[in-house]
């Protein structure tokens, strides 16, 4: 540090202290430079958010709430705080947020805590059919702490079954409903569910962490109206940094408050609230909405086009960010495609799909999404090109260089981080 103040993030001056670990920061933005991503759960923050996520706010110790903390000194990280809080209440038409949790797992985490006792029942998508890993897969303390029922999607349509949600309901009375979904690319009727939820007194929770960008920018209807509590993460379409947070009524305020500190979490990363906050207030610009609807346009382009190519998308499309594809037409397992899209320049996950008969380590699909590429400002056409590009590569592995070098054609022109967004 010279005489000039130190407000935030200084490359060079990392690179000069500590050139091996500025070695892989390079790397990684090098790696997504040079390469296409289709990961539906990623996306590129802005360099606004990356100020406040590098910034001296790291350094504070703020167990507690916005005036009310455990710590001298707070006065002015509350200011970030109820910042992000008022822009989460105002963005998403909610009564009450909470902005602390780390993830999305620490917010479900929370919201369980908040609602239920270790045995409780529960009711949510399984993870085979597209369900979040803390929906009570048996692997994670969701399932191993409560007796949870698992819904699913239908054979025929691919959707989720509505009515096998309401007999699973009434047959085993639980005391929570979880919606919400990782790998499904369709709109979730949350009304549906909160009838069902009424019928026997259930609170419902909205696991929104996929679809909430297109919710903040109204591409998509909100779960906020319909559900009790609403857990979502700010990493994905909603381009915040990595993180969770959780919206509830009044009514459930104080008791989500005290599952997340003191009960789940300890203090809040200060600096990623503050992110939290710009993110909110990027997402409430007009700009931000013409993003969600380009990124839904992309995606029905992008799984038009791997459908023509024979790559079945599940459920005939898709209405949102991604689209979850069926490779037993093209013969090739969900893990053969996701490495030779890698070895292509194409990043993407093998992904389950409904009923399928690999195990989760090889799977019969791959997920893609848009978040990124459209981001990148990329448009259907580019996405349709980008769909025969993905077929190619999964098809034919020996034509992976050709396949890389239009990719690095639409890089040249849609490159991350050197773009404006
Ligand atoms: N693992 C995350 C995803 O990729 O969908 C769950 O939010």
């Amino acid at each position: 540090m010279g005489a000039e103040p130190y407000y935030g993030p200084d490359f060079g001056l990392l690179r000069r202290q500590d050139p091996e670990l500025a070695q892989v920061l390079l790397d990684e933005l090098e790696r997504v430079r040079g390469g296409i991503q289709l990961i539906a759960s990623e996306n590129f923050t802005s360099p606004a958010v990356l100020a406040a996520l590098g910034s001296t706010l790291t350094n504070k110790y703020a167990e507690g709430y916005p005036g009310r903390r455990y710590y001298g000194g707070c006065e002015v990280v509350d200011r970030a705080e109820r910042l992000a809080i008022e822009r989460a209440c105002r963005l998403f038409g909610a009564e009450h947020a909470n902005v602390q949790p780390h993830s999305g797992a620490s917010a479900n985490l929370a919201a369980y805590a908040a609602l239920l006792q270790p045995g409780d029942t529960m009711l949510a998508m399984a993870l085979p059919h597209g369900g979040h890993l803390t929906h009570g897969s048996k692997v994670n303390f969701s399932g191993r702490w409560f007796d949870v029922v698992p819904y699913g999607v239908r054979r025929d349509s691919e959707l989720i079954d509505y009515d096998e949600v309401r007999d699973l309901a009434l047959r085993h009375q639980p005391k929570l409903i979880v919606c919400g979904a990782t790998a499904y690319p369709r709109l979730i009727d949350f009304a549906a569910f909160r009838g069902i939820a009424d019928d026997v007194g259930a609170w419902l929770l909205a696991d929104v962490a996929h679809p909430i960008g297109l919710m903040a920018g109204g591409a998509i209807p909100s779960a906020v109206p319909y559900a009790d509590v609403v857990t979502f993460t700010t990493h994905k379409a909603l381009r915040g940094p990595r993180g969770g947070a959780i919206l509830c009524t009044r009514e459930l305020a104080a008791r989500i408050d005290r599952a997340v500190f003191p009960f789940v979490q300890g203090g809040p990363l200060m600096h990623v609230v503050a992110a939290k906050a710009v993110a909110f207030g990027e997402a409430m610009r007009p700009e931000f909405a013409g993003y969600t609807r380009k990124v839904i346009a992309n995606a029905q382009a992008l799984a038009e086009a791997l459908d023509a190519e024979g790559m079945r998308a599940v459920s005939g499309g898709t209405d949102t960010h991604l689209a979850l594809i069926d490779l037993r037409g093209v013969g090739v397992p969900g893990v053969e495609a996701e490495r030779r899209c890698a070895a292509a320049g194409i990043t993407l996950n093998r992904n389950v799909i409904p009923y399928d008969p690999e195990p989760a380590a090889v799977t019969s699909g791959i997920r893609v999404g848009t978040p990124c590429v459209t981001t990148q400002g990329m448009g259907p056409e580019d996405l349709k090109e980008l769909g025969s590009l993905v077929a190619r590569a999964v098809r034919d592995p020996g034509g992976a260089e050709e396949v890389r070098a239009r990719v690095t054609a639409l890089l040249a022109i849609h490159q991350p981080y050197l773009s404006e967004f």
